[in-house]
């Protein structure tokens, strides 16, 4: 048993209800919980009381790590990672929490004497999607290691009341509904009050002369709006180290408006109230695009102002003076979302905190880092002048002081060269003006990176090309990483506990570690124990499938797993291609010989993206056709599994044994699914694209379907000119999926539905689909002859697991550490705290 030694009381230790880790203790905490907390007895408990209770009781345990770490941090005034993220897709906490308490066995046997069930309690949680995909979710895998490695560091972001919406499928059709993440109240966050803080939005700007005769701005704005934080524990695995992810809420400042500008009319103001709470209202459902609407600019610098203005208070607390800002903090700007800092910043040290324009930009620099997230050229942020100087009008005098100040730069660095002025400007005035946020990053920041060796190769090459060469020594790679308590102890425990059991668990912390499996990869008995795991897992899923789609699969089929959003540039169609191939060639011949799969699909694709809805209509319609075909005898089946979210996808994870990692080259940045699977023993077919080329480079070539065009090989086609419809007439197979599809065969005879999509292939594709069409479907046939040796594959899959040491999340972190933020550890012993307080 273990327990936490606490308050000694005349020499007799005693366990605290609060912070003890026995079961006896968890027991009388839970139901402490459930009467005090919840208000509720046994007998008229829901399932979500015993949630609340329990999760109660996990928090507890979290606070007296949360307060000893924000005790040490603020003796020391400890160097700080500032994390600003306008997504943190965190998924559920409580079974996270129980694995990073080490009490995840205890508390399972905690509630089952109490008569509950623990994956049911764990199923309760309604997880807060307040992100879209990839960048969201790699910053929770960034606190989780952040803690973990006893990083001091704060994650900023929106507490958005509806985060991601969830999707239903209709008819094949996605349908969003509204994500009421909070309607059952959120156990894991305390309100701040005491730290809001006051943005404003709008107005005019003013000069004056101080009385020291300087010349200063003075802005005047239309509106004020309150930020409340809210904060999350955030702990390390097996360490003490909590450290805070800060959401902020938008509320109307009443005392502000209501008699200023409001007197008497009661409905004016609570309408100005529902017009403040508006901003922190909805996540944007974009995953790598932007739109360029006012609400979006107006979180933006909602969040950053709040954050920026709360370091600026820590700073003070900690007597720092800020002319050390820099020291206390450096602040990693995740993609540009939150770029707004870069002016915001100068303008709080010089409009509010007196600071010239010098020292304030060399603070800002040292400050700010930024990470870049997408070669997509319509993911890149610009704002409408009209639009930004409409909201931010004091920031944009800022930017164009900037930029006055960097096109000097530039034009001492390369004189004459007027068209390298226009193209690196922070001002596009090609057309309509707009405020480029991505240059704005680049010049205020003084790291700039990519997410995976080729992704900052192709930043330095093209997107950012110029900056490259302005300021070559900013650039830096740092390859995704993921986090393996999440997503393999926690979403995989049988095989963590095979992998523990020949290695021991060291690996949990130090995943280079898992290579020591690769001594066993000869051993019957564990490549069978391995098989056996994968098997019971696909098992499990095969249940849920039956429950959720009402569809019956093989448990023996290859499970083909594409998870990830909708988009064109990620190729979902391609894979769609290769169903219809494989169907297409049973239909000519009933009786061949095709090893039997299970395509499974999930992912939600932005509401106004029509051509990605069309492609998950187009799935499902296939799965209709497919799944219910005499001829298939079940070889095939086609699943589309709605609403996939954190929780959803450790479940898929773990059951996958081949991984979709499809993109175009020269598109993904990374990715990070790709990581996950084959952390879990999934081989990947994939292009050279992302991280995906690491992935290869670390397991072998052997164990790796690769296929397709590489990046420079996409280019040079282009370039040539790319005519999708030679290869249709050429390619047999590729002719007759397409002309399958246009016949209605999947529409019930409806040719109109799909032309939309069938059009863009034919005409444009440009994804290069038919280009790579070939290449995919020879490694796939050679994909179903390995499936088909089952100790080849075994052996592959264990090779897959233990070389995926790199990775971790931990290791991009340390690399971050090291390069970027220069920052060490600060070890947290527990029970200090106590002693602070007495
Ligand atoms: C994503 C990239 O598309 C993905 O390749 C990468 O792994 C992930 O960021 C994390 O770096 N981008 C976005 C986005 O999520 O919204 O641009």
């Amino acid at each position: 048993m273990q327990t936490v030694p606490n308050h000694q009381v005349d020499n007799l230790q005693i366990e605290d209800d609060r912070t003890g880790l026995s079961v006896e203790c968890l027991k009388r905490a839970f139901l402490d919980n459930l009467f005090y907390v919840q208000g509720k007895f046994p007998k008229i408990a829901t399932k979500n009381d015993y949630y609340m209770a329990l999760a109660y009781t996990v928090r507890d345990r979290l606070l007296q790590r949360w307060i000893n770490t924000a005790v040490i941090y603020t003796e020391r005034a400890s160097r700080t990672v500032s994390y600003l993220s306008a997504e943190f897709l965190m998924g559920p906490h409580l079974g996270n929490n129980l694995v990073n308490l080490g009490i995840y066995d205890q508390v399972k046997q905690a509630v089952s004497e109490l008569g509950l069930d623990l994956e049911d309690l764990l199923e309760q949680e309604e997880e807060p999607g307040l992100g879209n995909g990839g960048l969201g979710r790699l910053a929770a895998c960034y606190l989780d290691s952040m803690a973990t490695l006893e990083i001091p560091s704060l994650g900023y972001g929106i507490r958005y009341e509806f985060g991601i919406f969830d999707q239903d499928i209709r008819d094949g059709w996605q349908v969003e509904i509204t994500d009421k993440w909070l309607h059952c109240g959120n156990p894991w966050e305390i309100a701040r009050p005491e730290w809001e803080v006051y943005v404003r939005l709008g107005g005019h700007t003013e000069a004056y002369t101080d009385e020291h005769g300087r010349y200063r701005v003075r802005w005047i704005p239309f509106q004020v709006i309150k930020g409340v934080p809210h904060d999350t524990p955030i702990l390390g695995y097996k360490t003490n180290t909590a450290n805070t992810l800060r959401l902020w809420t938008a509320e109307a400042p009443e005392s502000f408006d209501f008699a200023a500008f409001n007197s008497g009319d009661y409905l004016g103001a609570v309408q100005e109230k529902m017009v403040s709470e508006n901003l922190s209202k909805v996540l944007y459902p974009n995953d790598d695009s932007s739109q360029g609407k006012r609400l979006r600019l107006a979180q933006q610098i909602f969040f950053v102002s709040c954050s920026l203005q709360d370091m600026i208070r820590i700073v003070f607390r900690q007597n720092v003076p800020l002319e050390k800002f820099h020291e206390k903090f450096v602040v990693q700007l995740n993609d540009t979302h939150p770029a707004i800092a870069v002016a915001e910043l100068m303008r709080l040290l010089i409009d509010e905190h007196d600071m010239g324009w010098d020292q304030a930009w060399q603070i800002t620099q040292k400050s700010l880092a930024y990470t870049n997230h997408t070669l997509l050229p319509e993911a890149l942020e610009r704002w409408p002048i009209s639009l930004f100087r409409e909201l931010l009008p004091r920031h944009l005098e800022i930017i164009y002081e900037i930029n006055y100040h960097f096109l000097e730069e530039v034009k001492a660095k390369f004189p004459g060269d007027s068209d390298r002025l226009r193209r690196m400007s922070l001002i596009d005035e090609s057309g309509e003006k707009y405020v480029r946020m991505a240059h704005l990053a680049c010049v205020g920041s003084h790291s700039i990176n990519g997410v995976a060796a080729l992704h900052t190769k192709l930043l330095q090459q093209d997107v950012l090309r110029d900056f490259y060469q302005m300021y070559p020594e900013k650039f830096n790679n740092k390859t995704n990483g993921v986090t393996p308590r999440r997503f393999i102890v926690l979403s995989n425990p049988r095989l963590t506990n095979l992998i523990s059991s020949k290695i021991g668990d060291n690996w949990i912390k130090h995943l280079e570690d898992l290579k020591h499996l690769e001594a066993f990869v000869d051993d019957p008995e564990f490549c069978s124990q391995w098989r056996s795991i994968k098997s019971a897992i696909k098992q499990d899923l095969v249940a849920y499938i039956a429950q959720q789609n009402g569809i019956t699969v093989n448990p023996d089929s290859i499970f083909d797993i594409q998870a990830k959003r909708f988009h064109e540039y990620k190729r979902q169609h391609l894979n769609a291609l290769h169903i219809i191939t494989l169907y297409n060639r049973i239909k000519a011949n009933p009786d061949i010989d095709i090893t039997p799969r299970t395509f499974i699909f999930g992912g939600k694709a932005a509401p106004g993206y029509y051509m990605a809805k069309l492609i998950i209509k187009l799935l499902n319609s296939i799965g209709d056709v497919v799944n219910n075909d005499p001829d298939v005898r079940d070889r095939l089946k086609v699943v589309f599994l709605k609403d996939y979210s954190v929780k959803f996808a450790q479940r898929v994870y773990p059951a996958a044994d081949l991984s979709e990692q499809i993109s175009m080259a020269g598109k993904e940045a990374s990715g990070t699914g790709n990581m996950k699977f084959a952390l879990n023993g999934a081989l990947t077919i994939g292009t050279l694209d992302g991280a995906n080329v690491e992935i290869r480079e670390e397991v072998g070539e052997d164990n790796f379907f690769i296929f397709g065009l590489t990046a420079p090989e996409v280019y040079a086609l282009k370039a040539r000119g790319y005519r999708p419809l030679d290869y249709y007439h050429s390619n047999r197979e590729l002719k007759a999926v397409i002309d399958r599809i246009a016949s209605g065969h999947f529409s019930h005879g409806d040719t109109k539905l799909f032309k939309p999509l069938l059009d863009s292939l034919l005409y444009r594709d440009e994804y290069l689909l038919f280009a790579d069409y070939q290449a995919y479907i020879d490694c796939q046939d050679r994909v179903s002859q390995v499936y088909r040796d089952r100790d080849r594959w075994t052996r592959m899959s264990i090779l897959n697991a233990a070389r995926m040491g790199k990775f971790s999340s931990d290791r991009s972190i340390r690399d971050y550490c090291q390069d970027i933020w220069n920052i060490k550890p600060v070890p947290i012993e527990l029970g200090e705290c106590i002693q602070a307080k007495e």
